[in-house]
């Protein structure tokens, strides 16, 4: 585990664990455990968090597992014990086995919000921040749909890492859309552990074993750098459709040289914003929203320029 440096600042003072008499610790101290480090998605997030913690008073830390990993990320929030912050902002790897850790933090008076994934258990937070991914699985089915045209032919997903929310409701949407295009069909749903290297090889095997593919929608940014990694390799890159989620440097930098075809880009520093809010609100006893979605937004090659607010960031 480490310390997320990209975005500097945002150091804690040692306050120390407050006040815990009505079960709120007084603290001014936010923790922000995102769900893997130095990926742009999560630094995107961190801009936004950290911004306004700041307008609002509060100090914010993060801290990221080196992996998506449930039990790497298991660590730092079992290390946060000793001196917990009075609100944990975070996206769990695992929408189960994160629960115990997290419960067991919330149970010494520190407020949840869960940032982009959640647990399978809605007991816990006091607010979830994430984009309809539900949603947004259906809105790249229908920009697959619209690049093939008329034509038929079998369709590639490729999930993460079982037990991951975001990625599983994507999938879903996609393939619930995909019933309102006949003309495509499902070549199935593939696990890659959220390694490109597994995406790229999954890539090569549908390709060898499905030879009407015409398309593959990547749930997340490292399923879709692997995709485009696999297309390159069997010389397929713009044969095959490639619809990617999320808007990191490195996709839209495919966007550009048209081995992505689409992307569905969401908008992280706005969770990392609201994220913040909710966790203050709950501290100061105002009210709380539940649930809130942030924006989604489908972009190709040819509205790139007029999209570029939406791409991902390296460093705040
Ligand atoms: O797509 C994002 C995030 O929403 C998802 O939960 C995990 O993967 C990303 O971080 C991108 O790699």
């Amino acid at each position: 585990a480490s310390l997320v440096a990209a975005c500097g600042s945002g150091q804690v003072g040692q306050s120390g664990s407050g006040d815990t008499s009505n079960n709120t610790i007084t603290s001014k101290k936010l923790t922000l455990v995102p769900g893997v480090q130095a990926e742009p998605f999560y630094i995107s997030m961190q801009c936004g968090a950290q911004d306004e913690a700041k307008k609002l008073g509060y100090e914010l830390t993060t801290q990221a597992p080196q992996k998506f990993d449930a039990a790497m990320q298991t660590t730092i929030v079992n290390a946060l014990g000793s001196n917990p912050p009075a609100a944990l902002l975070i996206a769990p790897t695992d929408d189960q086995a994160m629960l115990a850790p997290i419960q067991q933090v919330k149970n010494r008076g520190t407020k949840i919000v869960e940032v982009d994934t959640s647990l399978q258990d809605k007991s816990v937070a006091a607010s979830s921040i994430s984009s309809d991914n539900t949603a947004g699985g259906k809105l790249a089915a229908q920009t697959m749909a619209k690049l093939a045209g008329d034509k038929p032919g079998s369709v590639l997903i490729l999930d993460t890492i079982a037990g991951t929310s975001t990625t599983a409701a994507r999938a879903k949407g996609f393939e619930d859309e995909l019933k309102n295009h006949p003309n495509l069909k499902s070549a199935g749903i593939q696990f890659t552990q959220n390694e490109p290297d597994q995406a790229a090889s999954k890539v090569t095997a549908a390709l060898a074993s499905t030879p009407d593919l015409i398309g593959i929608f990547a749930t997340n940014l490292n399923t879709g750098e692997g995709a485009a990694t696999g297309l390159r390799n069997a010389g397929k890159i713009g044969q095959v459709n490639l619809v990617g989620f999320d808007a990191s440097p490195s996709e839209v930098d495919g966007l550009k040289k048209g081995e992505y075809q689409a992307l569905i880009a969401q908008d992280p520093a706005a969770i990392g914003t609201q994220g913040v809010q909710q966790a203050v609100a709950a501290l100061e006893g105002k009210p709380v929203t539940r649930n809130l979605t942030a924006d989604l937004h489908s972009i190709t090659k040819d509205d790139m320029d007029a999209n570029s607010k939406y791409f991902y960031k390296q460093n705040c």
